[in-house]
């Protein structure tokens, strides 16, 4: 879908992405490839928050993603106080040849779990640069602990990609973005509830009112 000022325009549906990880592990190109479609070899490192959005279209409603690209040099608890208390939902980014930076994601989660109780947000990791570790056949290769490791830590999802070519790239932020849109229609639905309760309590209450009231205008 096209991103165009009059279709944000259209809809007040804001959602909120952030994406967490070591410098290189390739946030910046993550976006750009969800969002343009593009890659840039030999990127300048980020040096302050950036956002881009995308619309995104579930069950006739239309979704304005934002994606907020945290620079990996920083990890000062301003920063993730700041950008990071109304997110809906995070990606936790490593680079696949790189072992620490997947280790580091243990750091930038509990630096996050500093200033926001994550237990109900949506978190996965990207573990990115597959391209590098082989063919597209092995891009896969010892899944199993990446996805071991997700679990042990809490995390929603884990997957392997390459902003080069793009391999999961869609795939892997559709799931995030779809798991948010799920619970936030729930939330809502949930709220639709309760104000309808609530609605008919106090129009229950205000019957009874008029009862009364006509009860005591009634003339003998
Ligand atoms: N081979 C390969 N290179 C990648 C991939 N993703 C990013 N790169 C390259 O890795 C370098 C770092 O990528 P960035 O997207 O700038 O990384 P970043 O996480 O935004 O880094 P900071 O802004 O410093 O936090 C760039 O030169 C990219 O071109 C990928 O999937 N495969
Ligand atoms: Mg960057």
């Amino acid at each position: 879908m096209e991103n165009s000022f009059e279709d944000s325009q259209r809809f007040g549906n804001d959602l909120k992405v952030i994406l967490l990880g070591n410098v290189s592990s390739g946030k910046t190109s993550i976006v750009e490839r969800y969002i343009n479609n593009i890659f840039r070899d030999k990127l300048r490192a980020t040096i302050s928050p950036n956002f881009a959005y995308k619309l995104i279209k579930k069950n006739n409603t239309i979704y304005r993603v934002h994606f907020w690209d945290i620079p990996g040099q920083d990890r000062s608890p301003q920063i993730t106080s700041v950008f990071c208390r109304d997110a809906h939902g995070f990606i936790f980014c490593c680079d696949a040849l790189v072992k620490k930076s997947r280790e580091d994601i243990i750091t930038w989660k509990k630096s996050l779990e500093n200033v926001l109780d994550t237990s109900d947000i949506p978190l996965i990791i990207l573990e990115n640069k597959c391209d590098l570790l082989g063919k597209e056949n092995d891009y896969n290769k010892n899944i199993e602990e990446l996805k071991k490791f997700s679990e042990e830590n809490n995390f929603l999802g884990a997957f392997r990609t390459s902003a080069l070519n793009g391999y999961n790239i869609n795939n892997a932020i559709n799931f995030l973005v779809d798991e948010i849109i799920n619970k936030v229609e729930k939330e809502e639905e949930e709220n639709k509830k309760l104000n309808n309760k609530e609605n008919g309590r106090k129009s229950l209450r205000l019957n009874e009112i008029n009862v009364q009231k006509a009860k005591s205008n009634k003339c003998c």
